[in-house]
C-alpha cells in the first residue's frame, strides 16, 4: 500500500471527558472528525512509539463502529461503487440470489477503513480486531495485558469504540458514539496523555492514511498481511471472547459456580441490554457454567441496543427489574434468586437479589469483605481497596475493619490504574455501577457477576446439598449492614441542563463553602433533624504514585454524623450539562439499617435541593434519573 497525506483543520470540542471522547453520531460523521482525533492520539503517543506498535481496535458494536474501523463511504468513491454494482450485477445477479451479500462485500472492498488505514500509514506493525469489531471494554483491557500473537507479539495499547452506557443507533433520540485510547497497562490513557491529545486536536493540519489498503473481512478470524513503504502491516481478526474467558477461568473457581447454578435451589438471570456483554454471556454462563439459555435476556448485541438505553440501573433495565420482582406489578412468576445487567460496553454491572436491589457502593464493599476465601485469585489477601470520591463510604468501613490500605480517587476508572500498577490496590468500585479488580485496568461487569456468584457459592457450600435454606443475596447484604453499618445512598441526575445554569449552580455551591457557620444556619432552617456540616470543599486528588494533581473533582459537604452531599458535573454526556447529586447517610445502629432508603434519606435530600437552589437554577422540579 501507499501512504498519502490528507490536509485537515482543527475541529472544536474534541476534549476527552471522564472516559474518552463521546459525541452524537452526527458529530462523529463530520468530515475528518474521527481522523483528527485518531491522529491527535497517535501524535500524543509520539511517532516513535506508534511505529512498530501492536494496536487493538474494537468496541461495543454500536452504530458507526464498523465505519470507524473500516467502512467509510466517501463521495469521491461513488462512481467506483456504481461500477462495482454493475460488475456484480452482471456476474451474479441473474445467477444467484446470494448476490446481495456479495454486492455488499464489494462495497466494503471499495470503502475505507479509517482507523486501520491510519494505523498502517502511521507505521503501526499490526492491528488486532475482535471478530465483527466486538470486544467489551474489559476484554480490550484483558487482550492488551494478556494476549500474545502467533509470533509472541504483545499489544501496545488500543482504541475502544464505545459511548458505554449512552444510547446508540442511527435514529434514536440520543444516539452517541465514542472513542478512547487505552495504554499498554490496559487502562484508559491518563490525563497527561488526554490533555496532549486535546492540545493536538487544536493544531492538527494533516494526517497520513493508506487509502488503497484492501478491506479486511472482519467477520472472519484470520490474519491479513500487507506491505507498505515502512514494511509489513498485519490485520488480525480473533475471537472476541477467548482471551477474556481464559482470564476469568484463572480468577474464579468455575466448578463451584457451576454447582451453584445447577442447583435446584438457585436461579439466575442476566440482561446484556443488547450490548456487547451478549458476546460473552452465552459462552460464560451457558457453555462454561451450565446455566439455562432462558436465563439470558437481551443477549444479542445490536447496533442500537434494541432501541433501549444500555445503562444497568433500576430505571433503564426494565425487563430485568420486572423479572426480579422489583417492578410495580406482580407478574405472578417467582423471581430468580440472582439477577444482573450490563451496560453497552459491559464494564458496568447491576446486582439484584430476589425483589432486592444491591447498591453499587454496597456491592464493592461486600465483594471486598468476602473476596478472600470465596475467590481463588484473592487467596493470598487484598493489597488494598479504592473507591471513587462520590461512592459511599461502605468500603471505607470494610477497609478499616480488615486493616486494608484504602484510597479515595476522583470519578473515572483511569485513577485506579496507577494504584494497581504499583501493587497498592486489588478491588475497587464506583457508585455508578462499576466494580473491578487488578486483573485488568477497567471496571468489569461480568467479573462483578462472577464475584457475586463466587460469594454465593462459598456461603452456600453446605446448603446446596443439604436441607438448609439457601443463603440469598438479601441475606448477605443484610448481614453486611448488621456487621459494618449501612450507608443509605442515592444519586439524582439532572440531564441535559443548560450548561451556563449548571455552572452557576456549581459556583453558588463553592461560594457557600466559604462560611460553614452560614451553611449550618441554612441547613437548620431547612431541616432541624439533619446534623451539622463539619467541613466543605472541592475534592482535589494527589496521585500517591506519580504525584499528579487533579483539581475541581466535585463539591463536597461533609456532615458531623458521617453524612455527605456531593455535587459534580458529568464528563460523559454529549449534550448540555448533567448535574449529579450524591446523597449519603451512615447508620451504625443495627436496629435501624432496615429502613426504606428514600425515607431515610429524605431530610438530606431536602437540604441538598434547597441549599443548591436546584430548581431555581435548573428549572427542574425533579431529577431525570434517580439511582
Ligand atoms: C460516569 C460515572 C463514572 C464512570 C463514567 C464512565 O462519569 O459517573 O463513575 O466512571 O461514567 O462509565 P460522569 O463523568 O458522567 O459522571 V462508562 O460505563 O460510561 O465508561
Ligand atoms: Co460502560
Amino acid at each position: 500500500f501507499k501512504v498519502s497525506l490528507v490536509s485537515t483543520s482543527p475541529i472544536d470540542g474534541q476534549k476527552p471527558g471522564t472516559s474518552g471522547l463521546r459525541k452524537k453520531v452526527k458529530v462523529f460523521k463530520q468530515p475528518n472528525y474521527l481522523q483528527n482525533f485518531v491522529q491527535s492520539t497517535f501524535n500524543a503517543l509520539t511517532p516513535a512509539k506508534v511505529k512498530g506498535a501492536t494496536l487493538v481496535v474494537s468496541g461495543d458494536g454500536r452504530y458507526y463502529s464498523n465505519d470507524a474501523v473500516q467502512v467509510h463511504y466517501s463521495s469521491s468513491k461513488f462512481w467506483l461503487y456504481v461500477v462495482g454494482f454493475f460488475f456484480l450485477f452482471d456476474m451474479f445477479l441473474l445467477k444467484s440470489c446470494s448476490c446481495y451479500s456479495r454486492l455488499f462485500i464489494q462495497i466494503d472492498f471499495l470503502s475505507e477503513q479509517i482507523i486501520i488505514k491510519m494505523a498502517a500509514a502511521n507505521g503501526v506493525r499490526r492491528v488486532w480486531v475482535g471478530k465483527n469489531t466486538l470486544l467489551s471494554t474489559p476484554a480490550v483491557s484483558a487482550v492488551i495485558r494478556e494476549r500474545s500473537g502467533a509470533d509472541g507479539s504483545k499489544a501496545t495499547g488500543g482504541f475502544i469504540l464505545t459511548a458505554s452506557h449512552n444510547p446508540g443507533g442511527p435514529t434514536e433520540v440520543r444516539p452517541d458514539f465514542g472513542i478512547k485510547y487505552n495504554m499498554g497497562n490496559g487502562g484508559p490513557a491518563p490525563e497527561s496523555i488526554t490533555d496532549k491529545i486535546y492540545e493536538n486536536t487544536k493544531t492538527i493540519k494533516e494526517y497520513p492514511i493508506a487509502e488503497d489498503l484492501p478491506i479486511v473481512d472482519i467477520s472472519a478470524i484470520g490474519v491479513s498481511s500487507f506491505e507498505g513503504p515502512g514494511g509489513k502491516f498485519d490485520v488480525e481478526v480473533f475471537d472476541s471472547a477467548d482471551d477474556y474467558v481464559k482470564l476469568m477461568k484463572s480468577i474464579f473457581d468455575f466448578e463451584s459456580i457451576r454447582k451453584l447454578l445447577s442447583s435446584p435451589k438457585f436461579s439466575f438471570c442476566y440482561d446484556a441490554m443488547h450490548g456487547v456483554a451478549g458476546a460473552y454471556a452465552h459462552r460464560i454462563f451457558v457453555e462454561e457454567l451450565g446455566s439455562q439459555e432462558s436465563s439470558l435476556l437481551n443477549c444479542v448485541p445490536k447496533e442500537d441496543f434494541g432501541g433501549g438505553h444500555p445503562d444497568p440501573n433500576l430505571t433503564y433495565a426494565k425487563e430485568l427489574v420486572a423479572r426480579m420482582g422489583l417492578g410495580k406489578s406482580d407478574t405472578g412468576v417467582e423471581p430468580p434468586e440472582f439477577g444482573a445487567a450490563a451496560d453497552g460496553d459491559a464494564d458496568r454491572n447491576m446486582i439484584l437479589g430476589k425483589r432486592f436491589f444491591v447498591t453499587p457502593s454496597d456491592s464493592v464493599a461486600i465483594i471486598a469483605a468476602n473476596a478472600v476465601g470465596a475467590i481463588p485469585y484473592f487467596s493470598t489477601g487484598l493489597k488494598g481497596v479504592a473507591r471513587s470520591m462520590p461512592t459511599s463510604a461502605a468500603l471505607d468501613v470494610v477497609a478499616k475493619s480488615l486493616n486494608l490500605k484504602f484510597f479515595e480517587v476522583p470519578t473515572g476508572w483511569k485513577f485506579f490504574g496507577n494504584l494497581m500498577d504499583a501493587g497498592m490496590c486489588s478491588v475497587c468500585g464506583e457508585e455508578s455501577f462499576g466494580t473491578g479488580s487488578d486483573h485488568i485496568r477497567e471496571k468489569d461487569g461480568i467479573w462483578a457477576v462472577l464475584a457475586w456468584l463466587s460469594i454465593l457459592a462459598h456461603k452456600n457450600k453446605e446448603t446446596l446439598d443439604g436441607d438448609a435454606e439457601l443463603v440469598t443475596v438479601e441475606d448477605i447484604v443484610r448481614k453486611h449492614w448488621a456487621t459494618y453499618g449501612r450507608h443509605y445512598y442515592t444519586r439524582y441526575d439532572y440531564e441535559n441542563v443548560d450548561a451556563g445554569k449548571a455552572k452557576e449552580l456549581m459556583e453558588h455551591l463553592v461560594k457557600l463553602q466559604s462560611s460553614i457557620p452560614e451553611v449550618n444556619k441554612m441547613v437548620k432552617g431547612i431541616r432541624s433533624d439533619v446534623s451539622n456540616v463539619s467541613s466543605a470543599d472541592e475534592f482535589e486528588y494527589k496521585d500517591p504514585v506519580d504525584g499528579s494533581i487533579s483539581k475541581h473533582q466535585g463539591i463536597r459537604y461533609l456532615f458531623e454524623d458521617g453524612s455527605r452531599l456531593v455535587f459534580r458535573l458529568s464528563g460523559t454526556g454529549s449534550e448540555g450539562a448533567t448535574i449529579r447529586l450524591y446523597i449519603e447517610q451512615y447508620e451504625k445502629d443495627a436496629s435501624k439499617t432496615g429502613r426504606e432508603s428514600h425515607e431515610a434519606l429524605s431530610p438530606l435530600v431536602d437540604v441538598a435541593l434547597k441549599l443548591s437552589k436546584m430548581e431555581e437554577f435548573t428549572g427542574r422540579s425533579a431529577p431525570t434519573v434517580i439511582t
